[in-house]
């Protein structure tokens, strides 16, 4: 016989077999999100074409938020499949489509609209909103100096929302949305002078910078913001815990601070004046040696375009530079390496450019073998500048520390060290100059970031149609057609 008490515990039991069999019979029917992307073997993401985000150059498909998901598709085991949106209500629709893309990696910032239409995940960058202006027009310093200007933002942006904002308090604000844009054109439009104002992350701008010469912060409109991937509301948890976990690790484990060093460690280096003489040389220069350089890149199997920043960094493009040391030419060879690499005039451009490509191929080849890329090419660049003997020093230097000598990051700490008593001292080469080839690096970085972006192949026909570069805001040819607003 069942007492009341018998038959509570047994009934309970019953209940949570019948609930287990139903939550699994549920996980049988509909796998996790996390689950299907697995199954299907594909992360499909969304972002956005721009050098902050995703673009494509000669050697494939590059960019700071497509090296990090890619390492994310890689650690899940699956194929990375990129969707580009054509402006963030794009971005925003595909996402609530059914069957479209998972993940949105494009540099959102988690605004209060949009936390209604996707789930955001950790943060991986921080930006702050910039209020851009030209130069030589009056400089805003706030808000209240945004009335009166021609402003135009992305349509759907956290700035367009920004600016909304203001506007409630302040209603003789006017602002412009437009979804025909990416930031790159808000940049020209103010470089050109054809509105007053953008607002942009500072991110944006300091990857840009160096195409808009004129443009120039104002003033930043708020607080320093995160950006942060985000996932569809309709998904389930299990995606966006394995994000979290992924980016808390990529936090931990430095490979977050790698990518930003990357793709943003060196984009300052330019400052304004620097980027405005870029330009200007990019135009007026590189045409004069830009088939030497791709000659020489072809004979020795590096990318011309690293050749043309090692040549911009030494000599400015001049052939006939000698420095204080007396080291000579367009890639600045000393009297042993151009002995070396079979170079009888280094005043000659052509010799120079040859000599100084198969030197730099030759140091690659010899640096260790445990070195990959990219840090391989940054060493090889140090290298190049300070000598193997003194690099091996500092990377000696790196190994005392315990830190990783065939990491530029790491390396790049002790080099400064070759120029300190307490340290060189102790080194078999002795002193160096060892600032000297930690800024060489990180100039030519930038410098190659540019050429890379100008001369990408969605540009061909406008920026390289006839085989030079048109770099904007120093262009002699008429502006190209406003994009339409
Ligand atoms: C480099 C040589 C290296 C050499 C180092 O000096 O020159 N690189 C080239 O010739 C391409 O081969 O290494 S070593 O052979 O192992 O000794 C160290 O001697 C050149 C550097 C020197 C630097 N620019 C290429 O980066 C330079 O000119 N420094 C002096 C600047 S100034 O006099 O203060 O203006």
């Amino acid at each position: 016989m069942f007492s009341r008490s018998d038959f509570r515990p047994r009934c309970a039991k019953w209940l949570i077999a019948t609930g287990l069999f139903l939550m699994l019979s549920a996980c049988v029917d509909k796998p996790n999100t996390l689950e299907r992307v697995k199954e299907d073997g594909v992360l499909r993401v969304i972002t956005r074409n721009s050098p902050a985000t995703y673009f494509e150059d000669r050697n494939g498909e590059t960019g700071f938020e497509y090296e990090l998901v890619k390492r994310f598709a890689e650690n899940l085991g699956v194929e990375l499949k990129i969707e580009t949106a054509d402006n963030l209500d794009d971005l925003f629709d595909q996402m609530h489509k059914p069957g479209g893309p998972v993940l949105a990696a494009a540099g959102l910032i988690d605004t209060e609209k949009r936390k209604q239409q996707v789930r955001f995940s950790h943060p991986y960058l921080e930006v702050t909103p910039q209020v851009i202006y030209r130069n030589g027009q009056s400089r805003p310093t706030d808000a209240g100096d945004l009335v009166g200007k021609r402003i135009v933002v992305l349509k759907g942006s956290s700035h367009a929302e920004q600016l909304a904002a203001l506007k409630a308090k302040n209603p003789a604000i006017e602002y412009e949305e437009s979804d025909a844009v990416e930031v790159v054109d808000l940049l020209r439009m103010v470089d050109e002078g054809q509105i007053d104002l953008t607002l942009v992350d500072s991110n944006e701008l300091a990857m840009n910078q160096v195409y808009f010469p004129n443009v120039r912060v104002a003033f930043d409109l708020g607080e320093a913001r995160n950006q942060r991937w985000a996932v569809a509301l309709g998904e389930d948890n299990s995606l966006l815990n394995e994000i979290n976990a992924y980016l808390d690790k990529v936090q931990k484990n430095g490979m977050l601070q790698q990518l930003k060093d990357r793709y943003y460690g060196h984009v300052d280096v330019l400052g304004y004046v620097g980027a405005y003489t870029f330009a200007q040389h990019l135009q007026e220069r590189l045409p004069k040696y830009q088939k030497n350089f791709q000659a020489s890149a072809k004979q020795s199997q590096v990318d011309w375009r690293l050749l043309a920043a090692i040549g911009y960094q030494e000599s400015l493009w001049q052939p006939d530079v000698t420095s204080k040391t007396g080291v000579r030419g367009l890639m600045m060879l000393t009297q042993n390496t151009a002995q070396a690499m079979g170079v009888a005039n280094r005043l000659d451009a052509k010799q120079s450019i040859q000599g100084g490509a198969k030197y730099f191929a030759y140091i690659k080849e010899q640096l260790d073998d445990k070195i990959e890329e990219p840090d391989r090419t940054w060493l090889a660049l140090a290298s190049y500048n300070i000598g193997s003997g003194h690099l091996d020093d500092a990377r000696k230097l790196a190994e005392n520390e315990g830190l990783n000598p065939n990491k530029w990051l790491d390396v790049k700490k002790m080099l400064p060290r070759l120029s300190q008593k307490q340290w060189y001292r102790k080194t078999r080469y002795g002193y160096a100059r060892g600032g000297e080839p930690v800024s060489f690096v990180a100039n030519i970085r930038r410098y190659y970031d540019i050429l890379t972006w100008v001369t990408q192949p969605q540009l061909e026909g406008s920026q390289v149609a006839d085989g030079n570069l048109h770099v904007p805001g120093v262009d002699k040819k008429p502006p190209e057609q406003a994009p339409k607003l």
